[in-house]
């Protein structure tokens, strides 16, 4: 018996999804360009994070950002205060940014120019983690506030990311954030993974974490 029509056309979607993450991702090497998804549950501090990013890379940098959201330029706003080149995608009522979208983001900037190019997801734990955008790197972000157990309730988008950012440390003695807890949940999803602790808001953990964005990049002359 043949598989159903809904399954055909969404294996489909993926299939052309990852083709075109292929050709996007060779793109981006042959330019030069560093690129890193961010994703995570709504709140998390994604664009906190991605602000404090750009400000503190610019000057060493030259660096860019997609931020994907279902309705609204408020995030292009805030990044836009970095001073970065910043484009906002609206996905309308999408969960998640797919190839296509970063494809016509693009369109009209030379990726040539930038060392670095961050694209933010829209917020949510369960529909970016299929979608490949061609990026090098796949940032997770949890903040401290979500509870510890995140890891093993969502374990796709914990594995299918490369490293794994807890954010907003300035609020976890206040939510008795249990770190060693949070840190063994990750690690039984996906084993070796890096682990970073920041706040965007006090600066906490920032040094640590860019310098290995910038290690991993291969790209070692980050600002201090
Ligand atoms: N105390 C504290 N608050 C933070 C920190 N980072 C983000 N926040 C706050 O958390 C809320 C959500 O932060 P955002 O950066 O908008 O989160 P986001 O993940 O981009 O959210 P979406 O794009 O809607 O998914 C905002 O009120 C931020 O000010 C932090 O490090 N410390
Ligand atoms: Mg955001």
């Amino acid at each position: 018996m043949s598989e159903p029509r809904l399954v055909e056309v969404r294996k489909n979607v993926l299939k052309q999804n990852d083709l075109l993450a292929r050709a996007l991702r060779t793109r981006f090497h042959e330019s030069g360009v560093f690129v890193v998804s961010m994703v995570s549950s709504p709140g998390s501090g994604k664009t906190a994070l991605l602000e404090k990013t750009l400000t503190m890379m610019r000057p060493s940098y030259r660096v860019a950002a997609l931020v994907g959201d279902l309705a609204t330029e408020n995030d292009a706003m805030r990044l836009a205060r970095s001073g970065a080149p910043v484009k906002q995608i609206t996905t309308g009522t999408l969960c998640h940014l797919e190839a296509v979208m970063v494809e016509k983001a693009l369109e009209d900037w030379n990726v040539d120019e930038f060392d670095f190019l961050f694209i933010e997801n829209v917020g949510n734990l369960v529909c970016p983690s299929s979608y490949d955008l061609g990026e090098d790197l796949r940032l997770v972000l949890m903040s401290v506030t979500e509870g510890e157990d995140k890891p093993l309730k969502y374990p796709t988008i914990f594995n299918s990311a490369d490293v794994a950012v807890v954010t907003k440390m300035d609020l976890a003695e206040a939510v008795e954030f249990d770190w060693t807890a949070a840190y063994q949940n990750i690690q039984a999803v996906r084993p070796g993974m890096e682990v970073f602790r920041v706040s965007a808001k006090t600066g906490e953990g920032m040094n640590e974490y860019l310098q290995a964005l910038g290690r991993r990049a291969g790209k070692t002359a980050l600002a201090q």
